[in-house]
């Protein structure tokens, strides 16, 4: 399988295939490709691209090709077995994709207010309304994910999956923006953040010498 990818730094939905990828124990070559770059136009209409019309996370297994993060949970948790990625138990598991679906639809305002940056702490800064309204939103979510269905591990459904995967992005951005989260929250999010597979990608994110300047500014 090849999974692109682009920077480490700034590409959440890149940081959702990429953590679903290592959570199906497959083997997998990853291409890193920079966004927006000089070359981005070009290369965005190569025939690796084409089926997300330049967007990635795009992951390729032969002939078959998936773009879109949720769909890439999806694809592998059926090619390896769900257990991997959802809750056994069918209420769980319910919740988990429900809560991956929102996710993946929703909380636009935290998402363009406050986009992905793995390497920066900004000043904080009273978040916007329309931020407040979604941060109430998924804390709630992880309040009742945890209480109903978190007591035997650390992650929202005990062990680490598919929801965890969805929302690793959120956690990287509360820290960002340090933006204000209940104290079980917090324990919540440091747990994600220090998963060996979290550690691995802000390493490298770390590494990469691009920079995008809009992404470097404390929005909002
Ligand atoms: N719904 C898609 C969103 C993919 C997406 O928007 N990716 C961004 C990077 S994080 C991208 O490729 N942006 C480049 C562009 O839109 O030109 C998913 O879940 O994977």
């Amino acid at each position: 399988m090849k999974l692109i990818i682009g920077n480490k730094a700034y590409s959440s939905w890149s940081l959702r295939g990429w953590l679903a990828a290592k959570q199906s124990g497959l083997p997998f070559e990853e291409v890193v490709v920079p966004l927006y770059d000089a070359e981005w136009d070009r290369r965005r209409e190569g025939a690796e691209f084409a089926p997300s019309s330049g967007k990635v996370p795009i992951l390729w297994d032969g002939d078959a090709v998936v773009w879109d993060s949720l769909a890439i949970v999806d694809y592998l948790a059926d090619k390896v077995g769900r257990d991997r990625f959802w809750p056994a138990d069918e209420a769980a598991r319910a919740m988990a994709r429900s809560m991956a679906a929102e996710m993946h639809a929703s909380f636009v305002a935290l998402r363009r207010k406050h986009p992905m940056n793995i390497r920066q702490v900004f000043p904080a800064k009273r978040p916007d309304e329309d931020v407040i309204v979604d941060l109430k939103r998924i804390v709630e979510l992880w309040a009742q994910a945890r209480a109903r269905f978190g007591s035997d591990g650390a992650f929202l459904f005990g062990d680490f999956g598919a929801a965890d995967i969805m929302f690793a992005p959120v956690c990287t951005r509360i820290i960002s923006y340090q933006l204000p989260i209940a104290r079980f929250a917090a324990a919540y999010i440091d747990a994600v953040v220090q998963h060996p597979w979290m550690q691995d990608w802000i390493a490298a994110a770390q590494e990469e010498d691009w920079v995008i300047e809009q992404f470097e500014q404390p929005t909002a």
